[in-house]
Parts: C-alpha cells; sequence; structure tokens
C-alpha cells in the first residue's frame, strides 16, 4: 500500500516533470520565433491643433511609403531632414489614426500605426445672456434632464428610489403626469422624439421608452454610462460624463459618435444637453459653465459662465446646474439645477468674439 503510494507520487513528478519541461520548450520556441518589432514612421509629438501639418520621422532609411489618415490615404511631404509632413486641416477633434506603409532601403517592407490628439483651432466665445423670467421648480426634484414638447414642459429625475419622469406645468412648477422608476434605476437625460419619451438610467446601461400617456413602450440596453440626452430630428444624442456624444437611432442602435474638444484640449463631464441650430448646449458637470457644441465638428463654439442664476441655498457640488431646455418657438433657454427652487428663462445677448482662430501649440 505505502510502496503503491509512493509509486504514484513517483509517477505523477515524473508527468508533472515532462510537463513542465515542455512548457519551457515552448515558451523558448515562442521567444525564437516572434522578432522584435521596431517602429519605423515614429511621431515627434502626439497632440496638434487642427490645421497643423502633422510631423513624423523615419527610423532608418526608406525608400517608398504611403499614408492613409482614418484609411483615407492623404499626400505626404517629405523634406530635406526626412521628416514628412501631412495637413490635418480637415479631419475632426479627436483620436486619428495613421498608418505608414513602405519599403526600407534594405528591401524589408513595414507598416506602421500612429495615433493623434487633434484640438480645435478655434477659441470659443463667450455667450452673454439676461434673465427673463423665473418660475417655481420643485426642491425635490433632482433633475437629469430637461425638454419641450409640443408646448409642454417634460423633466427626468434621479436617485435610486426618486428618478421619476414628469410632465409639469412651466408656470406653477406642478406635476402633470408622472411615472417612478423602480430603485434600482438611477434616472437620468430624457428626450422626446416622434410621440415617444426616451429615458436613459445612470450605470445600468437602460434606456426606458414610453409612449406620451407615461405607459411604457419598449426597453433598450447601451454599453455606457447614461447621462444627458437630446435629438437633432432622429437622431437621438447622449452623453456618458466624457468628452463624447453618441448618437443613436430612434430603436437605440449607435450611429457614430464625436469628441468633444476646445483649444485647450478635451471638454470632459459633458451632462445634460439640449440641441438648438446645428449646436448642441451642454453643462459641464460640477460646473456652473455651459458649453455650446458644434455638432459637426466636435469644437466647443462657445460657453456661458451661469455662476450667477445659482440659487444662494443650494447645496454647493451637489446641488448642480443640471437642466437646459428650449422651446422651440420661444427665442429662449430654460435652465435648472439639482433640488433648485427656480427654473429660468434667459435670452442670449451676443457673444464677445475671441477672433476665433487658435494658434498652434
Ligand atoms: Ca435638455
Amino acid at each position: 500500500m505505502c510502496i503503491l503510494s509512493k509509486n504514484y507520487i513517483f509517477i505523477f513528478l515524473f508527468i508533472a516533470s515532462i510537463l513542465v519541461g515542455c512548457k519551457d520548450d515552448k515558451k523558448s520556441e515562442s521567444a525564437a520565433q516572434a522578432p522584435e518589432k521596431i517602429a519605423v514612421a515614429v511621431l515627434s509629438k502626439f497632440r496638434y491643433t487642427i490645421g497643423d501639418s502633422v510631423r513624423f520621422g523615419f527610423t532608418k532609411p526608406v525608400v517608398q511609403f504611403e499614408v492613409k489618415l482614418n484609411g483615407q490615404t492623404v499626400s505626404a511631404s517629405q523634406n530635406i531632414s526626412d521628416t514628412v509632413s501631412i495637413s490635418s486641416a480637415k479631419s475632426n477633434t479627436g483620436w486619428q489614426q495613421i498608418v505608414v506603409t513602405g519599403k526600407g532601403a534594405d528591401k524589408t517592407d513595414f507598416a506602421d500605426t500612429l495615433r493623434i490628439e487633434l484640438i480645435s483651432d478655434i477659441i470659443p466665445d463667450e455667450i452673454n445672456y439676461t434673465v427673463v423670467g423665473r418660475y417655481p421648480h420643485q426642491k425635490s426634484s433632482f433633475t437629469e434632464g430637461l425638454e419641450f414638447y409640443k408646448g409642454e414642459l417634460y423633466e427626468g429625475t434621479g436617485q435610486n428610489g426618486q428618478s421619476k419622469l414628469l410632465k409639469l406645468d412651466l408656470k406653477s412648477g406642478t406635476t402633470l403626469d408622472s411615472v417612478s422608476l423602480d430603485a434600482k434605476y438611477f434616472g437620468e437625460g430624457i428626450t422626446i422624439v416622434n410621440d415617444k419619451i426616451y429615458q436613459l438610467t445612470w450605470q445600468s446601461g437602460v434606456c426606458f421608452r414610453y409612449n406620451m400617456d407615461f405607459t411604457l413602450d419598449k426597453t433598450f440596453t447601451y454599453y455606457t454610462q447614461g447621462w444627458g440626452m437630446t435629438h437633432k430630428e432622429n437622431t437621438l444624442i447622449m452623453s456618458d460624463g466624457s468628452n463624447k456624444l453618441y448618437f443613436y437611432n430612434t430603436e437605440m442602435e449607435k450611429t457614430g459618435e464625436i469628441e468633444v474638444y476646445d483649444n485647450n484640449g478635451p471638454i470632459h463631464k459633458l451632462n445634460e444637453l439640449e440641441y438648438v441650430d446645428g449646436a448642441v448646449f451642454a453643462n459641464l458637470f460640477e460646473s456652473t459653465k455651459i458649453v455650446k457644441i458644434d455638432l459637426a465638428s466636435g469644437k466647443v463654439i462657445g460657453f456661458m459662465k451661469m455662476d450667477g442664476i445659482v440659487p444662494a441655498e443650494t447645496n454647493v457640488g451637489k446641488d448642480v446646474l443640471n437642466g437646459i431646455a428650449k422651446q422651440p418657438f420661444d427665442d429662449a433657454l430654460y435652465i435648472t439645477g439639482k433640488n433648485w427652487p427656480s427654473l429660468f428663462r434667459i435670452k442670449l445677448t451676443g457673444s464677445n468674439k475671441n477672433n476665433h482662430m487658435a494658434s498652434s501649440k
């Protein structure tokens, strides 16, 4: 019995030693077969202002090469110091892919992928405004979304156990209709398209779609966090707390995204949104600033300082500004915040021009 056990132990150790040996063999085999990848095309820096020439060099003599920017072949000029320049003038803001392929003087082919970050070439204008109206806002509402539809005001609110979709009387602030979310959901941005109301949730990845009588029509899922929401025609526009805006069709299938930048870098914490004439107004989380984003390019073209309307009694850092709505027939914006007692009607009164073009960094 004892001898048998010893034999088993011996056999086990023998097999184990073979397995370990095989593993080591594989390791040395794969190390021998995988040559080190040495980049031929290298960037001197990765961040550029749109319009700059993007420059890269070669680490060895090259006899021919081709450059693709986001999959499109672009013309590249090579100067006497062997650096290559391509134009970034037609690109959008954000991260872009450059692929350089070619042949070295040693007759070996190469293919290198480079990554550049393009920041905006526009200095945003400060947009001025005056407060022209003030309405009551329910202090119990932790505002996450605000939108007018066919003359009626709708609000989405957050916090687990307190999240609601509300239809409100603007003048009195009283509730005309409401539906509560299950306590496991933290309600976020809302938008209304073709008589359907969409409501995001923060971290659940679930979007609810309601009929105009507040009955649930459909639920969708998505892969990011849910923050703000608005729409342009039939395209839903969504933020997730980053510097990105995501585009979805009305069945919540993603159709695109843009990265939002000003002339200094990415603009993070995009929160509640409102689409107006080719631009999206977004308030920035934990800030009293609203930025105006050109939807075609991702560039911030203007900003508003909202410090003047933050109610004195708000809980600083928690009861932040988070509600922007535009009445289609009213040349004004309606602004409120989380648990604010008031909803303000403001008129934009022009902007301080900043000569627009930013210099290269
Ligand atoms: Ca809005």
